[in-house]
């Protein structure tokens, strides 16, 4: 028999909010199955399903030691009868037969290859593997007209599917601190997303911008966007502007900050030497030249990173701009993990009756915005303990 009380945490609350949850994983095995049938889910249009798997996987993250024995699972939250026998399966077969079934499928394998592209959603690859194309050759020699994002995502494809590592995230830091401080003087860079939780590497670089003065950071998204075109550091751009009003997470919003939350996604060009620390940033645009997408086979990354001799590569980059009134909510709202993120508004809704986003909280019961102006006095409102960036990796 089992030594419960040694073996397994008394009370794991339910939320992913309310826990610690470090890059230090025990239960990866578990995680990994589960992660990757949240994947198929949420490539397949099963949002719901998806986000139970995220759940469990995301509670087992946050456990201090290996799960040995299902009886060590008892009384845990988050677990629903399907993660259960995935986790079942694992323990006792050293592998998920479903998930096993999942890799191998010709359907799983496209939609992984064609999301793969940037600008290319689940929905798109759907229609795409429907019409029979499955690699990336096949869509080429389709008739299909791409948008500008996905030729750009098709042509920076092994860039941009190959992990950015925290030195790329920094280097790029470097130049977008340069590009917003030439256009603003007195501006604020903050480090988002995944590294400012600490990971070792990322999809993309995130960073925040904010002015301490309310109001001088209108405007300021299209200024260093063209600095940073000018120096030839972008290989593709799409500035939005906020699209608050049609979120479906926030409150009615104030009317004043309207059209101040802009972001912009964008695939920067990171020369070799810059990622060393070496400037020559104003020689870019004349000693780079384009190279040939490396698209005749799908998993051709050998021997096209051999042949690959580019001294730049491209990175996925987002942007986003922040009135400082905002800017608590801003920095919460883009840190992530995305679980971490959708748990705090459904707490926010469900336990306290008040709506979450990343410009505001709105306090449902006394019918008022509260105001905040760090992550801390928002964990606060919330009546949640304060959880550091760092262990919000759910
Ligand atoms: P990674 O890039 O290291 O792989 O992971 P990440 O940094 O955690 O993920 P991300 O996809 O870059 O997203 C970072 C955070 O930004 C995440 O918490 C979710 C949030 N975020 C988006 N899109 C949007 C959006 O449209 N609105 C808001 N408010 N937040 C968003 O990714
Ligand atoms: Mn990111
Ligand atoms: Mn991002």
């Amino acid at each position: 028999q089992v030594d419960e009380s040694k073996e397994v945490e008394s009370i794991v609350p339910s939320y992913a909010c309310q826990r610690r949850t470090t890059l230090e994983n025990h239960n990866t095995v578990f995680t990994d199955a589960l992660s990757l049938l949240a994947e198929n889910a949420e490539l397949s249009d099963e949002d719901g399903r998806g986000v139970a798997f995220r759940r469990a996987a995301a509670m087992l993250k946050a456990l201090h030691s290996p799960v040995t024995d299902l009886l060590q699972l008892r009384g845990l939250p988050c677990l629903g009868g399907h993660s259960l026998r995935v986790i079942k399966d694992v323990l006792e077969n050293g592998a998920s037969s479903e998930v096993e079934f999942t890799k191998q499928s010709e359907r799983f394998k496209a939609l992984k290859v064609l999301t793969g592209i940037f600008g290319v959603g689940a929905k798109t690859a759907e229609r795409w593997i429907r019409e029979g194309i499955h690699s990336l050759q096949q869509l080429q020699d389709s008739a299909h007209t791409l948008n500008r994002a996905q030729q750009a995502g098709l042509e920076h494809y092994d860039d941009l599917n190959q992990p950015v590592t925290k030195a790329e995230g920094d280097a790029i830091g470097e130049i977008v601190a340069k590009a917003v401080m030439s256009v603003l003087p007195g501006a604020q860079i903050t480090l988002i997303g995944g590294f400012r939780r600490g990971k070792l590497t990322g999809h993309d670089v995130d960073f925040l911008i904010t002015h301490p003065e309310e109001g001088r950071e209108v405007g300021l998204m299209p200024k260093v966007v063209s600095w940073l075109e000018s120096k030839g550091f972008l290989l593709y751009q799409k500035t939005t502007r906020n699209s608050y009003l049609e979120s479906k997470d926030g409150p009615a919003r104030p009317s004043s900050n309207m059209d101040r939350f802009e972001r912009c996604f964008s695939i920067f060009k990171l020369p070799e030497d810059e990622k060393q620390g070496t400037k020559q940033t104003e020689t870019l645009t004349d000693t780079c030249s384009l190279t040939t997408p490396s698209l005749v086979k799908d998993e051709g990354s050998e021997s096209t990173k051999r042949a690959n001799l580019k001294p730049w590569r491209a990175v996925r980059v987002d942007l986003v701009v922040s009135p400082i009134s905002q800017f608590a909510f801003a920095l919460l709202g883009w840190t992530g993990s995305k679980l971490f993120e959708r748990e705090l508004r459904r707490w926010a809704g469900h336990e306290k009756a008040m709506s979450l986003s990343s410009h505001a909280l709105y306090d449902n019961t006394q019918s008022k915005y509260l105001r905040a102006s760090s992550e801390e006095e928002i964990f606060a409102h919330l009546g949640l303990e304060y959880i550091p960036p760092s262990e919000r990796n759910a």
